[in-house]
């Protein structure tokens, strides 16, 4: 709009109307699928609005990891949920390469790390701090972890490191991956009817906090170049001596093409923000309700008209 706008200001008035009018592809816009609830809604919310407007609309089932390097090359089109704490690492790799670009982030803020539900406070009443967790680790123990504490940690391809921050802070913890997010809640939802003292990852914006409530568990704060400058964080030697940030993004990112070839759904995706409450809503559709994610997609969009209709105006 900015550009035509100035062109007609400059009086260039045989502007064709086909660059006002420039239309979508109609090749589909692929969007990718990942492993855990809120995006694969998220993704069918989106997948589903861009459709309704004319559209054609592809999911591909993708690596967390390697998606930014799938939207650098325009394989993927777009990626709507970009975590700081799990993805930003990945993101900027594939930013100082090019072909992605930052569509801006969601209302969210974010925040992904070890955490209990508020039980294990019983066990360990020097929670959340990291060193009074640390100094309970024996209550965390089970047959395979030879004295020292479990802590379960996402599936891998999220790259939390929880090897490598257990090393730099010299914890007594064995990290185990789950092998999926529903492992994760497998594990609270066993340790619930006895109170049992546990710590896994977690995540908010989720499902999660309306069903257990709990705490993160607060290591060293998150220092920029903690995860790439042995110097930054409280060992001078050690990467990951420092906890994911408190109040990360979640962005969203296209290959830098979409807005040449998809022009209209571009600008769809600049004006799309969810909120915190939103996403959870979005995975308790799935986690709870145990809706497919398409169902789950059509039942938020009738739920939430006045939420995204003004986006595709
Ligand atoms: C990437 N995640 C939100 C599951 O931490």
């Amino acid at each position: 709009m900015k550009k035509i706008t100035t062109a007609l200001a400059a009086g260039a008035m045989a502007l064709t109307p086909f660059a006002v009018l420039a239309e979508d592809s109609s090749d589909p816009i692929v969007i990718p699928i990942h492993n855990w609830s809120s995006q694969i809604v998220m993704s069918n919310v989106v997948g589903q609005i861009l459709e309704q407007r004319g559209n054609n609309v592809e999911y591909v089932t993708t690596d967390s990891q390697a998606v930014y390097e799938s939207v650098r090359l325009g394989d993927v089109t777009m990626e709507l949920e970009v975590w700081e704490g799990a993805f930003g690492a990945s993101f900027r790799a594939a930013q100082e390469k090019g072909g992605i670009v930052d569509v801006g982030d969601h209302d969210a803020v974010t925040r992904e790390d070890w955490w209990y539900p508020m039980w294990t406070k019983d066990a360990c009443p020097g929670l959340p701090d990291w060193k009074a967790l640390n100094d309970c680790a024996a209550v965390f123990a089970t047959p395979e972890t030879g004295g020292k504490g479990r802590y379960l940690d996402g599936p891998v391809d999220w790259l939390k490191h929880g090897q490598e921050r257990v090393a730099a802070l010299d914890m007594d913890f064995v990290v185990i991956n789950a092998g999926s997010a529903a492992a994760l809640w497998a594990e609270i939802g066993a340790a619930e009817a006895d109170k049992k003292p546990v710590v896994v990852f977690n995540w908010t914006p989720n499902f999660a906090e309306a069903v257990w409530p709990g705490e993160f568990v607060e290591f060293p704060p998150h220092e920029e170049g903690c995860d790439k400058d042995p110097a930054v964080g409280i060992n001078p030697d050690a990467l990951y001596d420092c906890g994911n940030p408190a109040t990360g993004y979640l962005k969203k990112a296209a290959w830098e093409g979409m807005e040449a070839k998809w022009p209209a759904a571009y600008g769809v995706l600049e004006k799309i923000s969810f909120t915190n409450p939103q996403i959870a809503q979005m995975a308790k559709l799935v986690d709870i309700d145990e809706m497919e994610p398409d169902e789950a997609a059509e039942a938020w969009l009738a739920e939430n008209k006045d939420v995204w209709e003004s986006w595709i105006q």
